[in-house]
């Protein structure tokens, strides 16, 4: 299996999670795409992935996964052991929830963010990122806004359960994990008031699968010397 992703930034870091948490890391080649040259944006690329977004897998029959819960659904599965992606359907149908919510209200609104109401990954790839809106700041800053809850809000869920989906560590917890990894690089502060989220956050980066990812020495000072 191939991974095509960039280390360091945040939607590849929750593959390179998995990939850890599964044993999988020697098990897959990771293969570079250039992030800050828009890479992932010129047809090569987009062949693999059309929405034009990291990481993409390859599967070794050639087939290519993309969206980072497609492919842990994938990997978790893998060995017939899924202890990510829950293994109940009630466990299941609770942890896809709370990835959606990690997604919605926190990765994605802080990837908008980054992208339209700050300079962003720079001058090559500014021009996939719609251009012809006129007030591109106020919408961004509104998804800065819209991340700052999410933040409130899984706060308030981590009071009553160790982890984001219940009792396990799961996927969407290692979204909620990137989310806050964006975060740093976008310059969106966690609320003060979020001591909770805070402290899930110092439990979650000692797991051996955080804290022994792939590429996991990029950080926030990394990616900004990079040109973020
Ligand atoms: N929903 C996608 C999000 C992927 C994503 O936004 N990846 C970022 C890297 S952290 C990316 O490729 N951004 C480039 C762009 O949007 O042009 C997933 O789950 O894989």
């Amino acid at each position: 299996m191939k991974i095509f992703d960039c280390p360091g930034a945040p939607n590849p870091a929750r593959i390179r999670i998995v990939l850890a948490a599964k044993g999988l890391d020697s098990s897959v080649e990771f293969v570079k795409v250039d992030l800050i040259g828009a890479e992932h944006k010129r047809s090569e690329y987009l062949e693999k992935n059309p929405l034009g977004t990291l990481p993409a897998l390859q599967l070794d029959d050639g087939t290519y996964l993309a969206e980072c819960t497609a492919i842990t659904e994938y990997l978790d599965n893998l060995d017939g052991n899924p202890i990510l992606t829950g293994k109940t359907p009630k466990e299941k149908g609770v942890i896809h929830m709370m990835q959606k919510r990690a997604e919605s209200e926190l990765i994605d609104a802080v990837g908008i963010y980054f992208h339209h109401a700050t300079p962003g990954l720079g001058d090559d790839l500014r021009p996939y990122k719609s251009p012809e809106w006129t007030d591109r700041s106020v919408w961004g800053n509104k998804q800065r806004d819209k991340a700052l809850q999410g933040m409130k809000y899984f706060d308030q869920v981590l009071k009553s359960t160790p982890f984001v989906a219940g009792q396990q560590f799961s996927m969407a917890d290692i979204t909620v994990f990137a989310g806050l990894m964006f975060a740093d690089v976008a310059g969106i502060e966690i609320p003060e008031t979020c001591v909770t989220l805070k402290a899930w956050r110092a439990t979650v980066a000692e797991l051996p699968s955080v804290k022994n990812r792939s590429g996991q020495n990029f950080d926030a000072e990394d990616l900004r010397r990079l040109g973020f």
